[in-house]
C-alpha cells in the first residue's frame, strides 16, 4: 500500500469533500480517501500496483477542482 497527500486549496464545505471523497474513492485500487477541510487537502491509501498520481488529479479536476497551489 501506499499514501499520498495533495492539496486542494478550493474545498469550502462538506459538499466538496463528498463529492472529492466519492470520485477518488470510486477509482480502482484506492483503500481509504479523506479530506481535510482546515488543511484543505486530500489524503489517499492506495495499492500502488493498481492506481496511482495521475488517477488522482484526473479524479480531482473530473470534479472541477485544481490539485495544488
Ligand atoms: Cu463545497
Amino acid at each position: 500500500m501506499a499514501q499520498e497527500v495533495l492539496s486542494v486549496p478550493e474545498v469550502t464545505c462538506q459538499h466538496c469533500v463528498s463529492a472529492l471523497e466519492g470520485a477518488v474513492g470510486a477509482l480502482q485500487g484506492v483503500d481509504t480517501v479523506k479530506v481535510d477541510l482546515d488543511r484543505k487537502d486530500i489524503t489517499i491509501d492506495y495499492d500502488d500496483a493498481r492506481v496511482g498520481h495521475d488517477s488522482f488529479v484526473s479524479a480531482i479536476t473530473g470534479e472541477g477542482y485544481q490539485v495544488g497551489g
